[in-house]
Order: structure tokens, then C-alpha cells, then sequence
């Protein structure tokens, strides 16, 4: 089996048909898929590397389903997370109170995370502009409240995509260099997600892990 280092565990988060998993695509893939909508079930995993400045990094996404019915699972996801990807569709103001809930999720579970708060389908409100029903300011100022950065893009585009993971990937080395530092001390808090190497293959095993609450920080083993 194939196993690859992962610097910097990164989930997306938010309502079902957001356009979480099309966010991961074109940023992955550089590609936009069309036809009938694929919810996601429970979870995938990517892993893509990233240059920032004379370093490379890997960031290992965690693409959850988003649906009130996986909630349980996406809080496995989200467990020992550098950064979440906190989405809503700006064509749907009920996706914007759901990422209200992720947010404070969030802050009570996982105060080392970094949020990123991400309006989606902006192409959509290009072509016409009646359709927002979020205002762009009231998201700012949402986003400066809770200390996240803020994003619209589209996976369509690809608007802001590569912007968007750029900057987990510069906000992550940040802190590691900090980190390295020594002024943090204690971000790992679940090791059993946020272990160093993942291959495609472990999701299972990890799953079961942290379902038996077996948190001791080594990586998946291969057997
Ligand atoms: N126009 C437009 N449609 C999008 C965009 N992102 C996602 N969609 C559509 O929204 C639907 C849900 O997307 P998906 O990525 O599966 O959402 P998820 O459930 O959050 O993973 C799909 O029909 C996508 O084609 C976007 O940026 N622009
Ligand atoms: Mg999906």
C-alpha cells in the first residue's frame, strides 16, 4: 500500500449540496463535474502537496457529507483539524446559519483549528445578482467576529479556489514554524486523524479507531 506524509489536516464542513465536494475537485483536479448531484457518503480523503514559499506542503482534505444524518461522523472528521473549510452557498441563506452551527461547533470542540468561511457558487450571483441572499458584508463582518478568513469562489470558475488553500497551506506553515518555536505546544489534540501518514486505503481504519476511542498517536499501521 501506498502511504504519503500529511503536513496539515484540513475538513470541509457545511450543508449538504454547498458544493463542498466540488471545491475539492477543482482545486484537486482543476475540474468542474456535471450531471446529477452525488451526495457524498461519510467521507473522502485527498491529499494534495502545495508550495509555499521554498517548502512544500501536503494538505490532507477531509470532504464530509454534510447532511444533519452524518453530522455525528463529520465531528470525527473535524477532530484534530489544522483548518476547516466552513461553506455555504451564496444562493442559500439556510446554508449560512448551518455554517453558523459548524462554526461554533468548532469553537467549542476545536479551538486550534482555523476557520474558513467560504460563500460558494459565485459565479452563479455573477450572472445574476438578485439571486445573493447573502451580503457580502455581513459575512465579512461574521468572518472578523469569529476570526476567520472569508472567500467566496467558484468551483465552476475555479474563482478564488487555489487562493483559498493557498492560504490554509501559508496560515499552516505559520504556525508550525511557531510551533517549531516552541510557542505551541499542544496542537495535536487527536491523534488519532491527525497522525503523519495516511494512504488512501485507511479511512476504515481510522474510523475504527476513533470509534473505539483509540486516540495514541501512531499512524495507521499496514498490514
Ligand atoms: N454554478 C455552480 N454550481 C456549483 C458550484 N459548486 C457546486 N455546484 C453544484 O452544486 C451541487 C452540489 O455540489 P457538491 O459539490 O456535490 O456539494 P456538497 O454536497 O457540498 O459536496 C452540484 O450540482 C454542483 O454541480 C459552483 O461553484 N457553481
Ligand atoms: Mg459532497
Amino acid at each position: 500500500m501506498c502511504a504519503m506524509r500529511v503536513d496539515a489536516k484540513v475538513v470541509m464542513l457545511g450543508k449538504e449540496s454547498v458544493g463542498k465536494t466540488s471545491l475539492v475537485e477543482r482545486y484537486v483536479h482543476n475540474r468542474f463535474l456535471v450531471g446529477p448531484y452525488q451526495n457524498t457518503i461519510g467521507a473522502a480523503f485527498v491529499a494534495k502537496a502545495i508550495q509555499v514559499g521554498d517548502k512544500v506542503i501536503t494538505l490532507g482534505i477531509w470532504d464530509t457529507a454534510g447532511s444533519e444524518r452524518y453530522e455525528a461522523m463529520s465531528r470525527i472528521y473535524y477532530r484534530g483539524a489544522r483548518a476547516a473549510v466552513v461553506c455555504y452557498d451564496l444562493t442559500d441563506s439556510s446554508s449560512f446559519q448551518r455554517a453558523k452551527f459548524w462554526v461554533k461547533e468548532l469553537q467549542n470542540c476545536e479551538e486550534h483549528c482555523k476557520i474558513y468561511l467560504c460563500g460558494t457558487k459565485s459565479d452563479l450571483i455573477q450572472g445574476d445578482r438578485s439571486l445573493r441572499q447573502i451580503d457580502f458584508h455581513d459575512a465579512q463582518d461574521f468572518a472578523e467576529e469569529i476570526g476567520a478568513q472569508h472567500f467566496e469562489t467558484s468551483s465552476k470558475t475555479g474563482n478564488n479556489v487555489d487562493e483559498l488553500f493557498q492560504k490554509v497551506a501559508e496560515d499552516y506553515n505559520e504556525t508550525a514554524l511557531q510551533f517549531m518555536s516552541g510557542e505551541v505546544s499542544m496542537l495535536l489534540k487527536a491523534p488519532c486523524i491527525s497522525s503523519n501518514v495516511f494512504s488512501m486505503g485507511d479511512f476504515a481504519l481510522t474510523f475504527r479507531r476513533c470509534k473505539h476511542g483509540k486516540t495514541d498517536g501512531k499512524p495507521p499501521s499496514h498490514t
